[in-house]
């Protein structure tokens, strides 16, 4: 059995228990948190979410595990079977990693303490958040789902992403990014319909108050060293 290690308020291992509740595949759920010594046993880069098989298999990087999940049990497929579609499910996945999730992401440490984002970050990240705009526009079919008419990898990926491009894009840059992308808003407010995203989203507010209390603990901690 599979056993996914992390924590529920981060978007990464929310998309990977998406994909396991989606293909109705048992698995264990380990709460641990970043920086400590058990994920750092586990976890390469020391990054949530990790994967661990009763084979001794252990597994980060959450596109790799996607795959290996898809791999491992190709019931209830998420990726097409022609290799250039599937090619275009990737595309769209790296796009929204590359140019949503990676330069949303620098506006969090400011969200969390509280401070400023410098205009130079902002201008940068305005900039990458605009290429990953025009690239999912020109990507995303939303007829209905992300890459056309089945749902792939794509959609479950994309969703998590948007959680903090949306989050923090408003809340550091008062700019609705999802708004720029035409159907975005309501392909995802469709996504967050379903019954899996509620469960993950109920399992991701109960774990707010704990990890909001780690990270404050994290920003004491660098604040007094
Ligand atoms: N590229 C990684 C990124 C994972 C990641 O950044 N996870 C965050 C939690 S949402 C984390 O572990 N942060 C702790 C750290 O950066 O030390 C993936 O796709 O799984």
């Amino acid at each position: 059995m599979i056993t996914l290690h992390g924590f529920a308020a981060s978007n990464y291992y929310n998309l990977v228990k998406h994909v396991l509740l989606y293909k109705d595949l048992p698995f264990k759920e380990n709460l641990l948190y970043a920086s400590s010594e058990a994920l750092l046993a586990i976890s390469p880069a020391g990054k949530v979410p990790v994967i661990t098989t009763d084979e001794g298999l252990e597994l980060s990087e959450s596109s790799v595990i996607c795959d290996f999940i898809e791999d491992t049990y190709p019931a209830t497929p998420l990726y097409p079977e022609n290799a250039g579609e599937r090619a275009v499910v990737r595309q769209i996945m790296k796009m929204a990693e590359l140019y949503f999730e990676l330069p949303s992401r620098r506006l969090i440490p400011y969200a969390f303490s509280g401070t400023a984002v410098p205009e130079s970050i902002a201008t940068e990240v305005r900039q990458v958040l605009s290429r990953g705009i025009t690239a999912l526009s020109r990507l995303s079919k939303f007829s209905p789902w992300v890459a056309g008419e089945e749902l792939t990898m794509a959609d479950i990926y994309l969703y998590y992403v948007n959680t903090i491009v949306s989050a923090f894009g408003s809340s550091q840059l008062n700019w609705d990014v999802l708004a720029e992308v035409p159907g975005m808003k309501e392909w995802n407010n469709a996504m967050s319909q379903s019954a899996i995203a509620q469960k993950v989203e109920a399992d991701r507010q109960a774990n707010i108050p704990e990890f909001m209390q780690k990270v404050a603990a994290q920003i004491k901690a660098a604040n007094a060293g």
